[in-house]
């Protein structure tokens, strides 16, 4: 039976060092700008989106260590995610990862460029990463595009796009899993196909993982839904309640918390079976992370 704390832990402290030595250092100029990169990267997190990447290369039978650059490049684009989420042209918080959020801490023009360097240095480190790969070029080129597309306004700021511009408004819940599928879904999807194509993932193995992707990003986001009407604050780090303040189309709004709850753990279990084309042993960190979604409580 997999230990999934010491599993997650191991990743992180993996991706950790991986990020550490892959953004500038807090004392070279500009420092103010290093420094909130920093604050953000290394406020805590639970590391999800890396965690997936290298679940699904040693999945497929990759060397996890050779992707580590991977890894930490998605938390980068994820971590600027958040940095510009909270901004006060979006929504506008406070409190981020337990701490005050990025412009609270380093100001608002700081926080926007903070992101900005963020999203630029992770497709450095990734640039850096496919130079000096032994594999085939075509392989890291492959894994350059599924994460910049699944950043970009088809993936992740799309679904931000449309998630903003649906605020306040009635949303059917065919509309709102269209924006969480991008929104979220999205940098989900490209952390696990990135790490599948890196560790030389089959055609038959790359659809299982995507089906996955898809119900993973799913019951993470009605989780997400589901813990802003019943999380605690300090356990979550973040706001609670703030969909609702922001007149937000949510699960919990449209269907209700039980019927949420049930569609949560209908995703996680569809996300399992998908998993069905490999060894048991070998999909279990990916099995344990689907279930953990929708039993998270932060
Ligand atoms: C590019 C501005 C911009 C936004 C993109 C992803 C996103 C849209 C915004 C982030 C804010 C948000 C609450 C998104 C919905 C769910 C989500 C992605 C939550 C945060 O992810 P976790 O729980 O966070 O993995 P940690 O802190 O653990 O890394």
């Amino acid at each position: 039976m997999l230990d999934l704390r010491a599993y997650l832990a191991e990743g992180a402290k993996a991706v950790e060092a991986a990020l550490d030595a892959l953004l500038p250092a807090a004392d070279r100029e500009p420092r103010r700008l290093h420094q909130a990169m920093r604050y953000s990267v290394f406020g805590g997190g639970k590391r999800l989106r890396p965690t997936l990447c290298l679940a699904a290369c040693e999945l497929v039978g990759g060397d996890r260590e050779s992707v580590l650059p991977v890894a930490a490049a998605l938390e980068m684009v994820h971590t600027y995610s958040l940095i510009h989420d909270d901004l006060p042209c979006m929504d506008d918080d406070a409190l981020r990862r337990g701490r005050p959020t990025c412009h609270v801490a380093f100001g608002e023009a700081t926080a926007m460029l903070a992101g900005d360097a963020l999203l630029t240095q992770a497709f450095a480190a990734l640039g850096e990463w496919a130079a000096q790969g032994t594999g085939p070029a075509a392989v890291a080129v492959r894994v350059i595009g599924e994460i910049a597309r699944g950043a970009g306004s088809f993936g992740m700021v799309g679904g931000q796009a449309l998630d903003l511009a649906a605020e306040g408004q009635e949303r059917s819940l065919l509309e709102l899993e269209a924006i969480h599928r991008l929104k979220t879904g999205a940098l989900f999807g490209a952390a696990l196909r990135a790490g599948a194509i890196a560790g030389g993932a089959g055609g038959t193995e790359l659809a299982a993982i995507e089906r996955y992707a898809a119900e993973f990003g799913l019951a993470f986001q009605i989780r997400d839904d589901i813990l802003d009407v019943v999380g605690d604050q300090a356990r979550l780090g973040k706001p609670v309640r703030s969909d609702l303040r922001k007149q937000k189309a949510t699960y919990p709004a449209v269907v209700g918390l039980e019927r949420a709850r049930i569609l949560a753990g209908e995703a996680a279990d569809r996300a399992t079976a998908a998993l069905d084309v490999f060894s048991p042993g070998r999909a279990e960190p990916l099995r344990a992370l689907a279930r953990l979604a929708v039993s998270r409580e932060n």
